[in-house]
């Protein structure tokens, strides 16, 4: 008797599913795709799931579930769900193409407030020819990466390369040649106040929340940048504008929100010293994606051992 196809479910906002059942139609192996929402199925049909935030207890439906795997690198958005079926392997999405494009974004705005481009932006639209020199030496500009993991680690080592002194703080001590490493929390005041640019990598878990808050930035030298490009949840959003009203911190750029899409009566949207991305920092690719999860279904049928599974009891 020959075996069951293995049933894959796309859970998505439905106008976005055709990015990944497109690749799949053309795929050369033996799979039922399904998108949930649009399709019917059978959930105890269902082996594998692709997801992003899926919605909280939909999961635990799927009592033969073998898989999950996440469209993105951060999978706080699974682990929101507090019916997710923690016996079941969580894939999340690690590939050099996601952090180089992370790396870039990390490394653009950094230069952007570094080099002070806003100035020369706007005296372009006066027609003015203002020159000035950098108010702060590249080699006295400190870089403190929050979460000195993947991401973290390649976008320290583009910083590092471009002459700034980069520091990361991560649970366990890591060696990277040229950048210094704090860790835990009991470095992490030390971290800060060596800190010109604040940039946040976590992942969000109930340990990082509210983690970019009046605290953290009052222990950050006068003057001082705050990026966020790792989750909303990480930031105190009211905190932030206080600190930067203060004159405290000089600037944030700000890639994810406690709210997605940034409502428009959100007071960070006008402030002369934010910039405002639409969590856009770097995307997974979906053909990539594409990929991972066909070899992961592929090692899972075979029984061999996934990679990039998380360790859901720490959330990351
Ligand atoms: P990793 O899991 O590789 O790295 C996470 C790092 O955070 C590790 O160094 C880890 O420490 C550290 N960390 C976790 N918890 C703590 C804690 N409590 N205290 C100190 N350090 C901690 O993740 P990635 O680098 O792949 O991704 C990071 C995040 O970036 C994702 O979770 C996602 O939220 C965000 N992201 C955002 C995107 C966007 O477009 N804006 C795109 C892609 C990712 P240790 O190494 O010791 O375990
Ligand atoms: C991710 C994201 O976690 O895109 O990969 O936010």
């Amino acid at each position: 008797m020959s075996k069951r196809q293995p049933t894959l479910l796309i859970v998505v906002p439905l106008g976005w599913a055709p990015l990944w059942t497109g690749p799949l139609a053309s795929a050369p192996v033996r799979l039922n795709v399904a998108v949930h929402g649009r399709d019917d199925y059978r959930p105890q049909d269902v082996d594998y799931v692709l997801s992003f935030r899926p919605p909280p207890g939909l999961l635990k439906t799927f009592s033969n579930l073998k898989a999950v795997f996440s469209l993105g690198a951060g999978v706080d958005g699974f682990l929101a769900d507090p019916e997710y079926p923690r016996h079941v392997p969580l894939v999340r999405f690690v590939h050099p193409q996601l952090s180089i494009e992370m790396a870039q974004y990390v490394v653009m705005h950094t230069l952007i407030f570094h080099r002070h481009q806003d100035v020369f932006d706007s005296a372009q639209k006066e027609h003015k020819w203002r020159q000035m020199m950098l108010p702060r030496p590249t080699d006295r500009t400190r870089i403190g990466i929050l979460g000195f993991g993947e991401i973290g680690q390649l976008a320290g080592a583009r910083l590092r390369d471009l002459g700034f002194p980069v520091a990361g703080w991560s649970r366990s001590r890591k060696q990277v040649d040229g950048i210094e490493s704090f860790a835990g929390q009991e470095e992490f005041d030390a971290f800060l106040a060596r800190t010109d640019i604040l940039i946040c990598l976590l992942p969000l878990t109930p340990q990082t929340r509210g983690i970019l808050n009046a605290r953290t930035f009052a222990r950050l030298p006068e003057g001082a940048m705050v990026m966020n490009v790792a989750r909303g949840g990480h930031l105190n959003e009211t905190d932030l504008i206080a600190a930067l009203d203060s004159g405290h911190l000089a600037g944030a750029v700000l890639d994810v929100f406690q709210s997605e899409p940034l409502p428009e009566d959100s007071p960070l949207w006008a402030h002369p010293r934010v910039r405002v991305t639409p969590h856009i920092a770097a995307i997974s690719d979906p053909a990539v994606t594409v990929d991972m999860v066909l070899s992961g279904i592929g090692r899972a049928e075979r029984g061999e051992p996934l990679d990039n599974v998380v360790d859901v009891s720490r959330g990351y």
